[in-house]
This record gives C-alpha cells, structure tokens and sequence, in this order.
C-alpha cells in the first residue's frame, strides 16, 4: 500500500512540472532543446523554483546556449513545454538589453536590466471554473515582441507561475528559461520600468502568496508579480 501510494505521488510528480527549451518564433520552433535557449537546472528533474528572492529565481541556468535566435520586432513568440502547463497560474516575458560590450551568449542578466512585455489573467465561467491562457496546453501562452522595441541582442525571459499551492508561504512554484536572442527592424522606445532578478520578487507579493479560490469571484482582481508591463 505505502508502495502504491508512492507510486502515485512520483507519477504526480513528473506530470506536474515542466520546462521551456525551445523558443518558437512566428510559428518556427527550434530544431533542438536547449540551442538559444539557456539549459536550466532542472531540465531533468523538472523542480520549480520555491523561493522567489534565490539567484536561480532569474534564468534557473546551468549553461549558457550555443547560438542566439533572430526575432524580429512584432513577431509572435512561445516555449514548447516538456510537459502539459497543467497548473493554474499566469505566463509573464521579459527582456533585458545586453550591455554594450557584453555578449549575449555570456551576459548573466545581472542589475535592474528587465522589462516585462507581458502577462496573462485568469478566466472564470459560469460554472467558477477557473482557467489561465495555455493552461493545459503543451506550450506556453503566445505574446508579442513589441515593435517599439529597439533592435539589438537581449535575454528573453519566460515564466510560468504555478499558483496551486501558493495559498501558503513559499507554495507558488516558478518555472523560467532564458533565450538569447537578436531582435531585428524595432523601434525607438525607451522600455521600462526597469528590474532586476532576484529583486523583482518577494514571497509576499499578492500575486505570490494567493488564495486562487478568493480570485475565482474576481479574476480581474489578481495582481501578477513584477513591474508594470511595457506596452512599447
Ligand atoms: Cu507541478
């Protein structure tokens, strides 16, 4: 019986975490794992990142990638999942400008660097059933590279936040990736506000600490972590 139940919770387990490794851009997936996307470490075990405020909280890496994607400005961006995105939770991306004289394929992110350029919102239906975009999927929810953004190389950041369990202190789990990516054509806006990773995040954040049962009468009411999103 205990052996059964253990059973249980490893295959819980294994279906329920997940990772990024490839960048799929205007509808064109990497031709491998981990090429311009920066290998994570838990790119076996699949384990979410508990404490928001740890170093891993910024690109979770254990290497850097090979090669650096081309995005052009505008295009329509997503991971491929390891697994089903089963956990509620939203999707939020960030990039972060490489300094001058940095290399994309070695710069760590480090300092007040990142902007967010987007996040999602729950769905409620008649029912209270409540659902994020992607959720279920084995991909995670699309967004755009704003066409204001200055061309040039940049981490790009994705992130889901796994909410089940974040009813409790250190409950929320977090699964990122970084891409090194060149974005082609672009703009001239001066992306902002700012942030950098660990910082942006405190584990009492309400978008972090949260009753999901609480935000089902009022999905507009959850407040996603992190700075505003720059909309170009
Ligand atoms: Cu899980």
């Amino acid at each position: 019986m205990r052996f059964l139940h253990a059973l249980v919770l490893a295959a819980t387990a294994v279906e329920a975490h997940y990772t990024f490794p490839r960048l799929v851009i205007n509808g064109k997936p990497d031709t491998a794992d981990w090429t311009t996307t920066r290998r994570t470490k838990n790119a076996d075990s699949k384990t979410g990142i508990e404490n928001p405020a740890s170093a891993d909280i910024r690109c979770y890496q254990s290497a850097n990638a090979g090669s650096v994607a081309t995005v052009p400005a505008g295009a329509t961006i997503h991971y491929v999942s390891s697994q089903q995105v089963n956990h509620p939770g939203p999707t939020q991306y960030y990039l972060a400008r490489v300094p001058a004289g940095a290399s994309v394929k070695t710069w760590d992110g480090s300092g007040a660097v990142w902007f967010k350029i987007s996040t999602t919102k729950p769905q409620v239906d008649a029912q209270k059933q409540m659902t994020w975009p992607a959720q279920n999927e084995y991909k995670t929810a699309n967004t755009t590279i704003p066409a204001a953004v200055p061309a040039g190389d940049y981490l790009l950041r994705v992130e889901h936040i796994a909410l089940h369990m974040a009813m409790r202190s250190g409950g929320a789990q977090f699964y990122l990736a970084c891409s090194q990516i060149t974005i082609t054509g672009g703009g001239s806006g001066s992306p902002g506000p700012l942030a950098a990773f660990p910082g942006a995040y405190k584990a009492s954040d309400p978008g972090i600490l949260v009753d999901l049962s609480k935000i089902a009468s009022a999905p507009d009411s959850y407040q996603p972590p992190g700075p505003a999103v720059w909309t170009g």
